[in-house]
C-alpha cells in the first residue's frame, strides 16, 4: 500500500506545549522504516507550517488564529493526500483533527463514498467555541467536522460527516456541556464501562460492519490518551484507567483485518514528558499492527 506521512506538528490547540516535537518523534521511533518492513510503500512528505490569517488573537480561545491557519493548510493537504494513499498524519495536537478530517470528507464526497470516523480518545472533543471552557480548541473537531454550529472563523465546513457516522471508544472524561450536545447526535459511544463489561470488540466490529455495508471510507483518529497513562505517559491530559495494551492491539489488528481505513491520525503525543521514547514506540507499534503487523494470519474479513 502506499502511505504518505504527513507531518502536522500543531501545538496551538492547548495551553501547554511540546506537541510540536511530536513528527519528529515518530520518525525517531522509525516510523517509517518499521511500515517499509511490512512491504509499504512509504513516502515521508516532511512537516506542514500553518497558513498566515489576520484573525486578532481571542480573549478565551487558545491560539485561534493560529488553529485556523493549521485547518486551511491541513483541509488541502488531506484533500491532496487522500487520492495518492493512505495519509497518516503525525500530530501534533488534536485540533489538526479540525483539517485533517473536513479534508478528507471532501475527498470522500468527490469521489461518491461516505466517510465513517472512529474517535479512539479518553475525551470525545465535542464543544464548540461558545461552549468550551478551557478556550483549548484540541477539545473541538468531532464537533466541527461534524457541522455543529459556532466556528465562525472556521472555514465552512462543506461536507460535514453525519453524526451517525462517528464512533468513539475509549472515552472516560466527558464535560458536562458536550454530554448534553453528544445525546442529542447519534454518535456511537463505547466509553470504558462499556469496554470493561464487554470488551473492546464489540463496539469496534459492529461499528466496521456499518462501514463494510455502507462501502465507506474510515478514518481513525488515534489520540495517545485513548491508551492508559501507564503505558503511554507522553501526553498533557492523562486520564486513568484507559485502553491496555493488549486491547489497543486487538482494535489496531481489528482495523487491519476489515481492510476498511483510508487515513490516520496520531495525535496527542508530547515528546517533553515521554519515558526514553516508550510512547513514541508504542505509537509506531500501534500503527504497525493497524498496518499489518501480526503474529499468525488472518483473513480480511467482515465482523457481522
Ligand atoms: C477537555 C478536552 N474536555 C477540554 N481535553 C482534551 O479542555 O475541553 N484532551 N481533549 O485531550
Ligand atoms: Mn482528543
Ligand atoms: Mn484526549
Ligand atoms: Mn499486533
Amino acid at each position: 500500500q502506499n502511505i504518505l506521512l504527513i507531518g502536522a506538528p500543531v501545538d496551538s490547540g492547548k495551553d501547554r506545549k511540546g506537541c510540536i516535537m511530536g513528527p519528529d518523534a515518530y520518525r525517531t521511533a522509525l516510523l517509517s522504516e518499521t511500515l517499509v518492513e511490512l512491504g509499504h510503500n512509504v513516502s515521508d512528505l516532511g512537516n506542514l507550517a500553518p497558513e498566515e490569517t489576520d484573525l486578532p488573537e481571542h480573549d478565551h480561545l487558545v491560539a485561534l488564529p493560529q488553529t485556523v491557519g493549521w485547518t486551511r493548510t491541513l483541509q488541502k493537504a488531506a484533500k491532496d493526500a487522500a487520492p495518492k494513499g493512505l495519509p497518516i498524519f503525525l500530530g501534533g495536537d488534536h485540533s489538526l483533527a479540525l483539517g485533517t478530517v473536513t479534508g478528507i470528507a471532501d475527498h470522500a464526497a468527490s469521489v461518491g463514498r461516505p466517510l465513517f470516523v472512529l474517535w479512539l480518545d479518553a475525551h470525545s472533543d465535542f464543544h464548540t467555541p461558545e461552549t468550551t471552557t478551557s478556550g483549548n480548541l484540541h477539545g473541538t473537531p468531532t464537533a466541527y467536522l461534524s457541522g455543529q454550529k459556532g466556528f465562525d472563523d472556521f472555514p465552512p465546513v462543506a461536507n460535514p460527516v453525519p453524526t451517525e457516522n462517528i464512533c468513539m471508544i475509549g472515552l472516560r472524561s466527558v464535560d458536562p456541556a458536550e454530554h448534553a450536545a453528544l445525546a442529542e447526535t447519534y454518535v456511537e459511544i463505547a466509553d470504558m464501562r462499556a469496554i470493561d463489561e464487554g470488551g473492546i470488540r464489540a463496539p469496534l466490529a459492529e461499528f466496521l460492519t456499518k462501514v463494510e455495508a455502507a462501502n465507506g471510507l474510515l478514518h481513525v483518529s488515534l489520540d495517545v490518551d485513548f491508551l492508559d497513562p501507564d503505558i503511554a505517559p507522553a501526553v498533557g491530559t492523562t486520564v486513568p484507567g484507559g485502553a491496555t495494551l493488549r486491547e489497543a492491539h486487538l482494535a489496531m489488528e481489528m482495523l487491519h483485518d476489515s481492510a476498511r481505513v483510508t487515513s490516520l491520525d496520531l495525535v496527542e503525543l508530547n515528546p517533553f514528558m515521554d519515558e526514553r521514547g516508550k510512547t513514541a514506540s508504542l505509537m509506531v507499534d500501534l500503527t504497525a499492527s493497524l498496518m499489518g503487523r501480526r503474529v499468525f494470519d488472518r483473513p480480511t474479513r467482515s465482523f457481522g
